[in-house]
């Protein structure tokens, strides 16, 4: 029975670039093959619960503006509602994956033991739902940043009942997750960080936090849970300083504690524009040293520099996140999750259809343009040639040998190297002939 939520909304289909519906795919169309596989698999999108159907639509200054019919979320009844709008939402769009935190899905009940048995309830539900829909759970992760008891850190906490609270919080939703066939399992720690230096002893918080994460991993292996372990990098925001700050900081962590063979990165189109980069930066770094997992594909407003979390919308910024996907070899476990949500004027249940419809031509748009670029091969051809010189057998040699045999031999030579072009705006105009 529909919750009639979506009245007058009907399955959303794809119509081509031409089409004038405001509710159809333009450049999404699930069948075509990009690269030898379809755009579906490629792709992977996920819907974020906690925007699209948690968040009340408050902000800052003021409260909830949506008064969804399953509002205020206090109750199991209202929480198996939103579920069933959620699995609606899925059937308009097409089946995608979606994305969860257990606070998403059913409220915090203040105590462990009721956390833990709605937690099972109501996942229990869920793996229903999903019996007979082409419906998969991306990935699952544990809110460790809401509730007052993590207002001082969750693995971090100098409290270590609240370490152990963590621990058991995050077990309860690696199981969930496990029991939902979940491909991935995020840890975002929105308090593993500071808000000051004078009360934080950051060496003890880090090798707390690194000693959490092994024991994930080991977790991961003891119930044979085949997905991924992402870490989900974020420089600040709610903490002044998170540890987990960008790619690269992460990628020293899991050095450290011996995890980089285990744990891979979820990386934020917004929090990589926060920590000063580009998104393309971030993906290009995690898949040169193989850690690149998976992607939260929401901006950030450009004017309040703030995690915003909107809906994506700047194609050529979306084509180079994809040229960096593909050319790492596509997602295997991972894909492209929607950590966006309406802003909170978009009142309509139409709003939230919207979003995500063009969210996911936006995307396939970027697909499609950085397959092209692939295929031309023209930045990789251009690439190869300035690099060409380092394929001449004495550069490779001189990698083995020493300073001092080095200097021997620009002596000898003669070396003097003459400065070529790096020829930017040439590549910055390849590219926008395919954007
Ligand atoms: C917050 C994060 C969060 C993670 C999941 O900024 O993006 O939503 O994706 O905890
Ligand atoms: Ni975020
Ligand atoms: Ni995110």
């Amino acid at each position: 029975m529909s919750t009639g939520f979506f009245d007058g909304i009907d399955r959303v289909r794809y119509e081509g670039p031409d089409s004038d519906s405001p509710l159809a795919y333009r450049h999404y169309d699930p069948d075509e093959i990009v690269m030898g596989k379809r755009m579906e698999d490629h792709l992977r999108f996920a819907v974020a619960w906690w925007h699209s159907f948690a968040w009340e639509g408050g902000d800052p200054f003021g409260g909830p503006t949506f008064e969804r019919p399953w509002h205020p979320q206090d109750d199991m009844g209202r929480a198996r509602m939103k579920a069933d709008v959620a699995f609606e939402m899925f059937e308009i769009l097409g089946q995608p994956f979606y994305c969860w935190h257990d606070v998403d899905l059913r409220p915090e009940q203040g105590n462990f033991a009721d956390n833990l048995s709605t937690l099972e309830e109501i996942t229990d539900y869920l793996g229903e739902k999903m019996q007979g829909t082409g419906t998969r759970l991306l990935w699952g992760t544990a809110n460790m940043f809401s509730h007052r008891r993590w207002m001082s850190g969750a693995a971090t906490n100098p409290d270590p009942d609240v370490f152990a609270f963590a621990a058991a919080t995050v077990k309860g939703c690696m199981d969930a997750t496990h029991k939902l066939g979940g491909q991935n399992y995020v840890l975002w720690g929105g308090r593993e960080g500071y808000e000051t230096l004078l009360n934080t002893d950051m060496g003890a918080e880090m090798d707390h936090m690194g000693r959490f994460l092994s024991m994930v991993v080991e977790y991961k292996h003891k119930i044979g849970f085949d997905g991924t372990i992402l870490v989900e990098p974020k420089p600040q925001e709610p903490s002044k300083h998170q540890y987990d700050f960008d790619v690269a900081t992460c990628i020293g962590f899991l050095r450290k504690y011996g995890l980089e063979g285990e744990v891979k990165l979820n990386i934020e189109q917004g929090h990589a524009i926060l920590a000063g980069h580009s998104f393309e930066h971030e993906l290009a770094l995690a898949a040169a040293e193989g850690m690149l997992g998976s992607i939260d594909m929401n901006r950030n407003d450009y004017q309040s520099g703030w995690d915003t979390d909107q809906f994506p919308n700047n194609v050529p910024e979306v084509a180079l996140a994809y040229y960096h996907v593909l050319k790492a070899g596509g997602f295997t476990t991972g894909g492209t999750n929607f950590d966006a949500k309406l802003r909170r004027q978009s009142l309509d249940a139409e709003d939230l259809i919207a979003a995500h419809v063009g969210a996911m031509d936006v995307c396939a748009r970027g697909l499609k343009a950085a397959a092209a670029m692939l295929e031309d091969g023209g930045l990789e051809a251009a690439l190869a040639e300035r690099y060409a010189g380092w394929q001449r057998p004495e550069a490779q040699a001189m990698l083995d040998s020493d300073l001092a045999a080095i200097q021997a031999r620009v002596l000898d030579e003669g070396i003097n190297p003459a400065p070529r072009s790096g020829r930017q705006e040439r590549l910055e105009n390849y590219v926008n002939r395919f954007v």
